[in-house]
């Protein structure tokens, strides 16, 4: 784990965009020995992106990633810090925070924030900018076992993305051996219905509208033709 993080730290150190990163912090807490609950808190900071702003261009623009990463996805890390600042939550990582408060509309606050940090990151490692094409001939087996075929697959991504109505996100899971599309609103996630997520894609506007304002299903085919990481999906069936 300490090794790990180590070399993570490292590299984070040579990328000076992203020198305040949550695996840095961590590995820097080990080191010194911070107190188990410290170590908790501090957890919960806006992990580095895995490529630079302008990595996705020209698909995604750097002025969306800045807004979107740099924004919306660090507001949702400040946010959850202040509102857990001080309650019994600051001492939960950030999965046990996101299971322990959905479905408490008094906690409502704290889930929506713990869940869109976990799900941009989970966002930003479903795309690649080498992405599209083909997936590994294991991911594609199981695709074609449930899909019939990788543009089926595609194609139903595509409309569960393009179906949400409002603000959400269009996901592939796991559920038990089976892979599945779902979607989810606003900042629900499949991780408390007991799906393992496998890729998704955000369907907020934010997500889009600077780079094809009101046309959500160019930008999820883009996605889907250009960036989608199969690799990661495979590397989270495990
Ligand atoms: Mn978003």
């Amino acid at each position: 784990m300490i090794k790990n993080d180590y070399h993570t730290f490292s590299t984070v150190l040579n990328r000076r965009d992203f020198l305040i990163a949550s695996a840095g912090t961590i590995a820097t807490c080990a080191m010194s020995g911070f107190p188990q609950n410290a170590l908790a808190v501090e957890a919960i900071t806006l992990p580095p992106l895995p490529y630079m702003e302008n990595a996705l261009e020209p698909v995604i623009t750097s002025n969306t990633i800045s807004f979107h990463y740099g924004k919306h996805h660090k507001g949702y890390v400040d946010n959850l810090k202040k509102f857990i600042a001080g309650t019994e939550y600051a001492e939960f990582s950030l999965e046990k925070i996101i299971t322990l408060t959905a479905g408490l509309p008094e906690k409502a606050a704290i889930f929506n924030n713990a869940a869109q940090i976990w799900n941009h990151t989970f966002y930003w490692k479903s795309m690649t900018p080498k992405g599209g094409g083909e997936p590994p001939a294991a991911l594609k087996q199981k695709i074609e076992a449930a899909f019939g075929s990788v543009d089926a697959c595609k194609k139903e991504l595509a409309g569960a993305a393009v179906a949400q109505f409002g603000s959400g996100w269009a996901w592939l899971v796991l559920e038990g051996d089976k892979l599945k599309v779902v979607k989810t609103s606003n900042a629900d996630t499949p991780i408390t219905a007991g799906l393992k997520p496998l890729l998704t894609i955000d369907v907020w506007e934010h997500a889009y509208y600077l780079d094809f304002q009101n046309r959500r299903v160019d930008y999820v085919n883009a996605v889907l033709d250009k960036l989608i990481n199969w690799e990661f999906a495979l590397q989270n069936i495990g």
